[in-house]
């Protein structure tokens, strides 16, 4: 069956038909997230950074959206080259080491600050795990923090039984069990058509995909928990960035590392902003019930304990360092 992966391979073939590989590099960077998001125009801000830096000799060509890859599929796609770039959300990969799962952990780093730090000491691992598959980290941003959408009006867990509640990561299924909803794994691609066919009544996000997704349209109750908050990461495919010469590799590097600041602040700067728009449409944004926030602290408490068992040593490490004032 002929599939778009293929496209890459074609225009690599091309680049070296016309010549020196090394002339004019180009890479395909799949993402799962709409053009108009903050972390699809940071991607395609920092592509225009590293062409303008190196004089059109790396195109970056950031295909938003998961239209050329599914979410799940991008890390895959990074790590066989057949995309030489890519955006994961660390939390999609939970299944393959716990580090993954460290940013969806419930109320272990709830504030920017608090993520910030959680990254810093998690940074070296994850780079030493993506290292052992090929894979290079460029930069990573935060999302905001995640409260609950849902249809109906809630005070406790309680009131989540038996709710249809949609999934981006093994974690956000997690918690749908511990409080007895129904979870159901949905990317955000898919999420708006979920909605309207009412597959969907309830999810915990951000106010951006609250926002790109249409949530309003049938949702109408957003709960702040600022419960936890996670991160992307754009990856490049390390034979790729290693084939690249030493000027171009700096202002890669460079490029990333802008990007990387620019995107910390543009996620705080909108988290407020991305709320007042949901509450313009429609939406109401409640401060959660005290019995509503003991509740799914609860739930946090235990996804910490069972994140501290499935990382052992390593994670009891990553944990007091995080601790650490
Ligand atoms: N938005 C993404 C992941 C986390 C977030 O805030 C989503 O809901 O798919």
């Amino acid at each position: 069956m002929m599939r778009r992966p293929f496209l890459p391979l074609v225009a690599a073939t091309l680049a070296l038909a016309a010549g020196s590989a090394l002339a004019q590099a180009k890479w395909d960077l799949p993402t799962a997230y709409p053009p108009a998001n903050y972390h699809t125009e940071n991607i395609v801000q920092f592509a225009k950074d590293v062409d303008a830096a190196t004089g059109g000799k790396l195109k970056i060509t950031v295909h938003a959206n998961a239209s050329l890859f599914k979410a799940p599929e991008i890390k895959r796609a990074v790590q066989s080259g057949q995309a030489q770039a890519g955006e994961i959300l660390l939390a999609n990969f939970a299944n393959e080491n716990p580090i993954y799962a460290l940013d969806g952990v419930p109320f272990l780093a709830t504030t920017f600050a608090e993520s910030k730090k959680l990254y810093d000491v998690s940074k070296g691992p994850l780079e030493k795990l993506l290292a052992a598959q090929g894979i290079k980290i460029l930069f990573v941003v935060p999302w905001a923090p995640q409260g609950i959408y849902v249809k109906k009006e809630i005070n406790s867990a309680a009131d989540l039984k038996g709710v249809k509640w949609r999934a981006y990561s093994p974690a956000t299924a997690r918690i749908a069990e511990l409080v007895g909803a129904q979870p159901v794994q949905i990317q955000q691609a898919e999420l708006s058509a979920a909605m309207a066919t009412g597959a969907v009544e309830s999810y915990m996000s951000s106010g951006s995909t609250g926002y790109d997704t249409k949530t309003y349209e049938s949702i109408k109750h957003f709960y702040d928990t600022q419960a936890w908050i996670p991160k992307n990461a754009v990856l490049v495919n390390a034979k790729a960035f290693d084939a690249l010469d030493a000027a171009t590799k700096d202002a890669v590097l460079k490029a990333a590392a802008t990007a990387e600041a620019r995107g910390w602040k543009v996620a705080q700067d909108k988290n407020e902003e991305y709320k007042k728009l949901l509450a313009e449409r429609g939406m109401t944004i409640h401060k959660p019930s005290a019995q509503l926030q003991a509740d799914m602290r609860k739930v946090g408490e235990v996804m910490q304990a069972d994140w501290l068992k499935a990382a052992g040593a390593d994670g009891a490490a990553i944990i007091e360092a995080f601790k650490k004032p």
